[in-house]
């Protein structure tokens, strides 16, 4: 069984805007949701300055999208996100609005000096920080949309693994644990995976998109099904991918070979994935949900 993602004809959908300094050269990497009848897009995006700065537009039909002219998270953080504010998750939960997000800074947190924050908003514009999941070299972490056994759940990424971890408060974070490693040997997904946007909810298990690359640095995209009660238990996880760079935009850029999404949302009887393209510009790709669903369970 194969499943392959279409780009959408529109797609790419949102370039560097170089009117405005802090998105002049790259816009990617964007969080979705559907919220009140419109389509709402958080995209980290750089400048001249090379410094992340997280950016907000809004759309009535996904496809064309209206941007805030400033910025709506930038570095706040002093040492610890100097470099830049990265890779937005945006989860809708009891409420609120939860954005998983990356800190990028000059402070070493174990092998590197990033580390994953959460911060929440309930009005989409504004964001306060909730606090990071841990000070470690880990990113790639984004909320389940529910409590699951009564507590939050997370899925993270301590390198090379997607690991997962509950918690009451969004603050101690317990009970981590990996779901999913690279498999070793001549394969798409041998060196590292993360999670892509917040995992769906089916009546099979929690639909998760994920990336991988491999020795030459190239991402592809694919899919698993965890257990709806514990998401530690991989009920089945394809051997194939879905999405692969094809496209010259995907395949040149900032950095190349680079296709990273952050959002896969349920858009009618289809599953939307906006991603970026070689850090610099936000395309769009769909499937049938049924189709997608059929995959993780058979493929
Ligand atoms: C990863 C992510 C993304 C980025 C990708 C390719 O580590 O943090 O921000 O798109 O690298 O450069």
């Amino acid at each position: 069984m194969d499943l392959k993602l279409t780009r959408h004809p529109l797609s790419p959908l949102l370039y560097p805007n170089p009117l405005h300094d802090w998105e002049a050269l790259n816009v990617f990497n964007p969080a979705v949701i559907q919220h009140n009848g419109l389509f709402h897009m958080w995209y980290r995006a750089q400048g001249r300055d090379y410094v992340s700065r997280i950016g907000y537009a809004v759309s009535a039909d996904g496809l064309r999208w209206n941007r805030l002219s400033d910025p709506v998270l930038v570095p706040h953080h002093g040492e610890d996100d100097r470099r830049g504010v990265e890779d937005p998750r945006v989860t809708p939960l009891d409420g609120e609005f939860y954005m998983t997000y990356t800190a990028y800074g000059t402070r070493r947190y174990g092998g590197n000096t990033y580390f994953p924050m959460i911060a929440r908003s309930d009005n989409l514009i504004v964001w306060q920080d909730i606090g990071p999941l841990e000070r470690a070299e880990n990113k790639d972490h984004v909320l389940f949309p529910e409590k699951i056994g009564g507590r939050y759940a997370i899925l993270h990424r301590r390198p090379p693994n997607i690991w997962i971890a509950f918690s009451d408060d969004l603050q101690n974070w317990t009970d981590h644990a990996v779901v999913i490693e690279p498999r070793p040997g001549d394969n798409w997904d041998n060196t590292r995976v993360g999670a892509n946007g917040v995992p769906l909810k089916t009546e099979h298990g929690w639909l998760l998109f994920y990336h991988a690359y491999d020795e030459g640095h190239v991402y592809r995209h694919s899919v698993a099904l965890l257990d709806l009660d514990d998401p530690t238990r991989v009920i089945n996880r394809p051997r194939g991918f879905i999405l692969e760079p094809e496209e010259p935009w995907e395949f040149k850029g900032d950095v190349p070979n680079a296709i990273f999404s952050c959002a896969n949302i349920r858009v009618g009887d289809e599953v939307w994935v906006y991603y970026a393209g070689a850090d610099r510009l936000i395309g769009l790709a769909t499937a049938p949900f049924q189709d997608v669903l059929d995959y993780a369970r058979h493929g």
